[in-house]
């Protein structure tokens, strides 16, 4: 169903194909397969999303970070490319959110939290979808935007993109896994106040 709003390109996304080749892609799927993840459970009612968090984890109730299982070896080459991408230092994407969506998951409108810092990168494997993108603009006008995701690609969320759209992913059609990378802190001039 397309988006009611003005149509506007978000400042600060970021967005390119091909960031890792169909072996590199192949062998990540093979090593996330074996992984455990697991549902966010809100309200009693676990997502069909289901996810693993590496080297910072972050608790909706108490709102705070932790120090979890490190990043693993098999993510570090990724890890390099999403840097080299959006022009850090890797060593800054101290967390590694692996997220898997069976066909149907979804991921709601939020903007990451703000404990984290100011430039996120998702990869994208597996099936394709889209991401969508809202804010409201002075006067309370809905603007949007849709991106979509082809397996390899990248996206980085910068400036704007980061800090004052939302974005949700609408259901998926069949497997699809993302690994997004997140600093800590406010690392960059562009966070806001
Ligand atoms: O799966 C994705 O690429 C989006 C993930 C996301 O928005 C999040 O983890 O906050």
């Amino acid at each position: 169903m397309a988006m009611r709003g003005v149509v506007e390109q978000p400042s600060g996304l970021q967005y390119a194909e091909d960031l890792i080749s169909e072996a590199e892609e192949a062998a990540l799927l093979e090593r996330l397969a074996q992984l455990e993840v697991t549902p966010l459970v809100m309200h009693g009612v676990p997502s069909r999303r289901r996810t693993a968090h590496f080297g910072v984890g972050y608790d909706f109730d108490t709102r705070s970070t932790s120090e979890v299982a490190p990043i693993p070896e098999y993510l570090l080459a990724l890890r390099a490319a999403a840097a080299r991408f959006s022009d850090v230092d890797p060593r800054s994407f101290v967390e590694a959110l692996v997220s898997f969506y069976p066909p149907g998951a979804t991921i709601s409108w939020h903007k990451d939290v703000r404990a984290f810092g100011g430039v996120v990168v998702g990869v994208s494997l597996g099936s394709p979808c889209v991401m969508r993108f809202q804010r409201t603009a002075a006067g309370g006008e809905r603007r949007v935007f849709e991106q979509p995701l082809a397996p390899r690609s990248a996206y980085a969320l910068t400036g704007a993109a980061r800090w004052t759209w939302q974005h949700s992913i609408p259901a998926v059609r069949a497997d699809r896994w993302s690994v997004t990378f997140r600093q800590l802190g406010r690392t960059t001039a562009e966070s806001p106040r």
